[in-house]
């Protein structure tokens, strides 16, 4: 057994910040503070059902969808832990319209862009939700952060990773050595080491899209699609399907056995031309914990999902996100003639 399985996050986050030796902490204190925010949040989660606290808040976010009770509260936690905890200047989420201040008095060098509860759709038929977070170095001077510090690019986030809570609660997160996973312990509220230094397979055998938009897709996505079904393909396995439609469990999923997940551009909503996804609390922070892993992470027209300019704190991407393998192969299909 790896020595180090079974260690507490806080160890592995101070161990990481000594292989960076102009390291103040503060990293290390805002990750440690995101991981109380998500130890609260799972806890309500569990007990969204005996608390009676399901069902639809009757608002509307900001992007037109329904709010569910769940989705504030995480937003609300999250919100609360992140203003006076000293280490950031400004936030983003999902579930706000624009920057979000922090407390006065309490600015600090970086920031966060998260979605509080992704796949919140899901919620009330118990399948498996999660909190994304980005973590951004501040570039701006000045007290208050501002909105040019959100918008930047995945490949400058100093942090990455989410919460997912579903049979067990655990946190992946990587600050750019290596992706670590751990396993909430209920009983002492600790999350302990479970998964050390994850590599998603290079080849898979799954692959994850909304086939129901089949008839909305273009055709190079359409073709990809089809080549992965194809019982041929390599001449020794077909693929299989598997979709939940919440894209931080589709991606857990993928990141421990292997496979693709594909959001690309369709027909289907003339509003979402770049697809559902979002790029910087979304796309980008899961782009970063998958290439610490060992995959790829591109558009539908082959631009790195980390390399990308942000312009917009909501601003929506296509993505195709996985297995090395699988990316690249998705990569000449939409880089290529069909
Ligand atoms: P949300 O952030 O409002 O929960 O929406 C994003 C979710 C993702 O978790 C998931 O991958 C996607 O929507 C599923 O969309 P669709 O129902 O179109 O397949
Ligand atoms: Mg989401």
């Amino acid at each position: 057994m790896d020595k180090r399985k079974g260690i507490i996050v806080s160890r592995q986050i101070m161990d990481s910040q000594k292989l960076h030796p102009e390291a103040t902490g503060e990293l290390t204190g805002l990750l440690n503070e995101l991981i109380v925010a998500g130890k609260i949040i799972s806890a309500e989660v569990n007990m969204a059902g005996l608390a009676d606290i399901l069902g639809q808040s009757g608002k509307t976010n900001i992007q037109g969808e329904e709010v569910q009770k769940l989705d504030e509260f995480a937003n609300q936690t999250i919100k609360r832990r992140m203003e006076q905890c000293g280490y950031i200047c400004a936030m983003g989420s999902e579930e706000d319209d624009g920057v979000i201040p922090v407390l006065d008095g309490y600015e600090g060098k970086y920031t966060v862009a998260f979605d509080p509860l992704d796949g919140s759709s899901n919620i009330d038929v118990n399948v498996s939700i999660g909190t994304i977070f980005s973590v951004h170095r501040r570039k701006s001077r000045g007290k208050h952060g501002k909105m040019s510090d959100l918008l930047q690019k995945g490949r400058d986030q100093v942090g990455a990773g989410y919460i997912i809570y579903g049979s067990s609660t655990m946190l992946v997160y990587t600050t750019g050595d290596g992706v670590y996973g751990f396993t909430l312990d209920p009983s002492v509220g600790e999350f302990f080491l479970s998964h050390p230094d994850i590599k998603i397979p290079e080849r898979s055998k799954y692959y994850s899209v909304n086939e129901a938009y089949t008839k909305y897709w273009y055709d190079n996505t359409r073709a990809y699609i089809e080549h992965l079904k194809d019982l041929d393909y390599r001449g020794e396995r077909s693929y299989s399907l598997r979709y939940i439609g919440s894209l931080v469990s589709d991606f857990h999923r993928n990141l421990i056995t292997g496979g693709v997940f594909v959001y690309a551009r369709d027909k289907k909503s003339t509003d979402k031309p770049e697809g559902k996804l979002r790029l910087l609390y979304e796309a980008a922070p899961l782009a970063m914990v998958v290439e610490q892993a060992g995959g790829r992470a591109i558009t539908d027209d082959g631009r790195n999902i980390l390399d990308i300019e942000p312009t917009d704190l909501h601003q929506r991407v296509p993505l195709i996100i996985g297995s090395k393998e699988e990316v690249d192969l998705a990569e000449k299909y939409f880089t290529g003639p069909v």
